[in-house]
């Protein structure tokens, strides 16, 4: 629950993994303003894939039966982005006994931001959570987000990198990597959120909307969302995730094939930020 000053008052301590976990939502809650927003129906998980038949069915189910136990209306949106292997007829196989998912095939151009956003287009729910295919990202994770949208937040940012969070087997040298990028994002945007790079995010349908056009085709889609959210204004709070590195398959993420587009999309929303007197942000009502 929240109080009318924005202070977290968790009604279902239960949900953290310890009273650690819980004081370090509390240290992390942040955002310029706090409008109380209204309660949701409908969460939409967008998991866009590539070639991950080993690990799209645990993905999906785990995640299916971790919503249905807590009892979340969901739908779950895998965007396929012209798998080579056998990632279609996996998915084919399980939407065969899973009414909640819905299976979309990026016809291309490919990438991975432009298959984030054909799911973000297609969904039907209130809110969205973006997670990956490969079981890096913790399912009670998904229900931790859900539960603080419905408290009232704009968009639930997790960090691997607070108190309560962890990383399990992350490759060294991309750990210094991001620790490195994250801190210069942080330093521009004078802002407290240490994972910004982190696709595994939670918004409102109403920051979706406020945060397009959405014009990132790669990972820099995991940048464009959480930095457009913040600099238009919508509230958020960062809470302690966990993340394990891929136990099957391969990584797509080409670091040095993002490293300009990265701060390319950084630099637009800086300018945004600094030029725009405020056009974008949430709730603009009049122009002058
Ligand atoms: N649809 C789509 N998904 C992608 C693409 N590239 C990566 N992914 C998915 O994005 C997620 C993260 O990619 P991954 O290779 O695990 O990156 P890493 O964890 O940073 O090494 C996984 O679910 C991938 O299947 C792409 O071009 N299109
Ligand atoms: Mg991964």
């Amino acid at each position: 629950m929240l109080t009318s000053s924005g202070d977290l008052v968790l009604a279902q301590r239960t949900l953290w993994k310890d009273e650690n976990d819980r004081r370090a939502v509390d240290d992390h809650l942040e955002g310029d303003h706090f409008d109380r927003e209204p309660g949701l129906g409908l969460l939409s998980v967008v998991i866009p894939a590539r070639n991950e038949e080993t690990c799209i069915a645990a993905t999906v189910e785990h995640l299916q039966l971790e919503l249905e136990m807590r009892k979340i209306p969901h739908e779950i949106i895998v965007v396929d982005d012209a798998s080579t292997d056998g990632t279609a007829r996996a998915l084919e196989r399980l939407r065969r006994r899973m009414p909640q998912l819905v299976v979309l095939k990026n016809p291309g151009p490919h990438g991975f931001g432009r298959a984030v956003i054909r799911g973000i287009d297609a969904m039907s729910g209130d809110a969205v959570v973006i997670m990956m295919a490969d079981e890096s990202d913790d399912c009670r994770d998904v229900v931790r987000y859900w539960t603080l949208l419905n408290e009232g937040y704009d968009c639930v940012f997790g960090s691997r990198f607070i108190r309560g969070g962890c990383v399990i087997d992350y490759p060294q040298f991309k750990l210094l990597l991001n620790r490195l990028a994250n801190l210069f994002v942080r330093i521009l945007f004078a802002f407290r959120l240490n994972d910004t790079t982190n696709a595994f995010k939670a918004y409102r349908r109403s920051v979706i909307d406020g945060c397009r056009p959405l014009i990132s085709p790669h990972f820099n889609i995991t940048l464009e969302l959480p930095l457009k959210a913040i600099t238009r204004g919508y509230s958020w709070v960062s809470v302690p995730i966990t993340w394990r590195n891929r136990r099957a398959g391969q990584s797509k993420l080409k670091l040095k094939e993002m490293g300009s587009r990265y701060l390319f999309i950084c630099l637009y929303i800086l300018l945004e930020k600094l030029l725009s007197r405020g056009d974008f942000r949430k709730n603009r009502t009049f122009t002058a």
